[in-house]
């Protein structure tokens, strides 16, 4: 047989027989569904009271989320959530800033900084993860933001781009070389923390359909620009099999 013969024999046997034996099987093959592995982890980002509506940063439809994020997750041996996690009167808050408001841009040492209302204060309701969140399996709650002078987007950074929350370390520790990104806002702590993640070697998936984003000036399309360009690979729940 040649090689184009086979294939042609291998076409023919797939529409007949084998999707005959394994329908389910050969279907999730054929459409080419990524399937979590042990050397795979979920990381949930940011789903906090706050960010959902009714929050004091409250994200659109960052609610419709929580049921499609614990269907994906069930397919997960892996998960690793986060937590912002800010002091009272974080250099991230407008409040901090006399004569600032919210979503003003700032200039701080480490950056460009965009302000944002008092939001997930360390231990209060706000910030505590949303009570419809079903994940037992869940592994670590990374904390982040949680120096009083440094907002931290991403899971991975701190914004000064050089202290590192641990998570890398952690995750490579445990053998895991890809991840899957959910959570809030697609456009800051999700699309950062898939930026990273691709900067520390990881091979990077963001699942839009588990993803709402705040929307600042066109910022959700500017993150899926900028992941695409670093070579995060965009997929809906469905594309993930079972
Ligand atoms: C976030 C703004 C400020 C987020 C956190 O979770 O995307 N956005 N802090
Ligand atoms: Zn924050």
């Amino acid at each position: 047989m040649t090689n184009i013969d086979r294939r042609l024999f291998l076409a023919a046997l797939g529409s007949a027989s084998l999707m005959a034996a394994a329908p389910r099987a050969f279907a999730q093959a054929a459409a080419g569904k990524v399937k979590p592995t042990a050397a795979s982890a979920l990381i949930v980002v940011d789903v906090q009271n706050c960010f959902t509506p009714g929050g004091s940063l409250a994200v659109k439809q960052g609610d419709e989320i929580v049921p499609v994020i614990n269907k994906i997750a069930k397919g997960f041996e892996n998960v690793v959530m986060t937590q912002d996690w800010h002091t009272p009167g974080h250099i991230s808050f407008a409040s901090a800033h006399p004569g600032k408001k919210p979503f003003e841009q700032i200039k701080l040492p480490y950056g460009q900084q965009t302000l944002w209302p008092d939001h997930c204060v360390q231990g209060t309701d706000g910030a505590a993860l949303n009570k419809d969140l079903s994940i037992p399996q869940a592994q670590l709650v990374i904390r982040k933001g949680f120096h009083k002078d440094v907002d931290s987007y991403s899971a991975f950074k701190e914004a000064d781009r050089k202290t590192s929350t641990g998570l890398a370390e952690y995750l490579k520790g445990r053998g895991i070389n890809r991840v899957f990104v959910c959570g809030l806002a697609t456009d800051f702590c999700v699309a950062w923390t898939a930026l990273d993640a691709r900067k520390a070697g990881f091979q990077t998936y963001v699942i839009e359909d588990a993803c709402r984003g705040i929307d600042l000036n066109g910022s959700v399309a500017k993150a899926w620009a900028d992941m695409k360009k670093a070579g995060v690979r965009r997929i809906k729940s469905d594309d993930i099999a079972a």
